[in-house]
């Protein structure tokens, strides 16, 4: 018998000790991040179980339909949104609220107010739901100086000032992933328990990978390196074999699939979209924070994502994240463009 593995299986470390033990390494903290995680948490074990019944939606009339005592069922992505500004809200931890559903930014009110700023997509790939691929939650999260004080200026920061970011993936599994800004770690939630336990500590994103993820149907609008770096995947010039392509259209999925085993996801600008389709705060951001963390590597065409200033809460960037030398070689295709000019 494997005592030491049974005792590893016994001691489980939840996303709550985790937290908890990193508390432990700043005096100074008073368990503010610890209690707003909580509410997170919170928010995608909500999401999660709300997904799972999303097939049985149309028997049980919980989605853009009409419930037993005949009221308007909300939809998925509205719900998970209303769930998660009410649990951050109410967290008394936060003071501005950006989320993907609302168009404009929450200002919470100033007797609930705490230091922190959350930007979130709720339910990210939710064009995905009716076919039952992995969708997820996106987050990351500022600080802000002055909580009384509170401007939209407090989220329009760049991406290197989050103090954490991550995602929740519901798929096969439910899947957080965390980085507090020192390293990435995945938990998974024991639905018996109820509890996310860490099952990926330390996540490192492999240096080189052998597959590209990107949405090939835009490939005739593409720009002249994205379009060169592709061709390069399919038929490399060194002679090295080909990279395998993979693409969900669920950017928590893709990026879960590029953190693990390596490789690239594109978001590229092209005609038609000149500033690609992916939001820069809560889902550029949040997978560049994770992506560095984990030793890869996210650029935008033009600079490092976490560099990026925004000046609107929902603008958008393209994107290239993944495998440290993937995008080294992107960087390069574009620079090699910029020396034409
Ligand atoms: P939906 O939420 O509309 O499904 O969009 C998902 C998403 O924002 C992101 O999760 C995907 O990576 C990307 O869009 C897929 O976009 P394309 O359908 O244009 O490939």
């Amino acid at each position: 018998m494997d005592h030491a593995a049974d005792a590893h299986r016994t001691d489980l470390m939840t996303i709550t000790r985790y937290v908890l033990n990193e508390q432990t390494k700043h005096p100074e903290s008073r368990g503010d991040f610890t209690i707003l995680l909580s509410h997170i948490v919170l928010g995608c074990k909500f999401v999660c179980s709300a997904v799972n019944k999303a097939g049985l939606a149309k028997l049980l009339g919980l989605a853009g339909d009409k419930n037993v005592q005949g009221e308007e069922q909300k939809k998925l992505d509205v719900l998970s949104n209303e769930v998660f500004v009410k649990a951050l809200i109410s967290s008394g931890r936060t003071c501005i609220l950006v989320s993907e559903e609302d168009e404009e930014a929450t200002f919470v009110d100033p007797a609930l107010r705490g230091k922190y700023c959350v930007v979130f997509d709720p339910l990210d790939g939710s064009s995905n739901i009716d076919c039952g691929v992995s969708i997820g939650t996106i987050f990351g999260i500022y600080t802000v100086k002055d909580k009384n004080e509170v401007t939209i200026n407090d989220v329009l920061q760049p991406g290197k000032n989050m103090v954490a970011a991550g995602y929740c993936m519901y798929g096969s599994s439910c899947t957080l992933v965390l980085s507090t800004g020192s390293d990435v770690n995945g938990f998974t939630l024991d639905p018996s328990l109820g509890e996310f336990i860490l099952t990926h500590p330390n996540i490192k994103i492999p240096r080189k990978g052998k597959i590209y993820s990107v949405n090939e149907g835009n490939a005739k609008n593409w720009d002249g390196p994205t379009a060169k770096f592709v061709e390069k995947c399919k038929f490399p010039e060194d002679g090295s074999s080909p990279k395998s392509l993979r693409y969900i259209g669920s950017m928590v999925a893709d990026v879960h699939r590029t953190l693990l085993y390596g490789g690239i996801f594109l978001y590229p600008a092209d005609k038609k979209s000149p500033n690609g389709k992916l939001r820069v705060l809560y889902e550029v951001f949040p997978m560049s924070f994770l992506m560095e963390q984990a030793g890869g590597q996210a650029f935008t065409g033009k600079q490092r994502a976490l560099d990026l200033v925004p000046t609107e809460i929902h603008q958008r960037s393209p994107i290239f994240l993944g495998s440290y030398d993937e995008v080294e070689e992107i960087k390069s295709l574009y620079a090699a463009e910029e020396s034409k000019a």
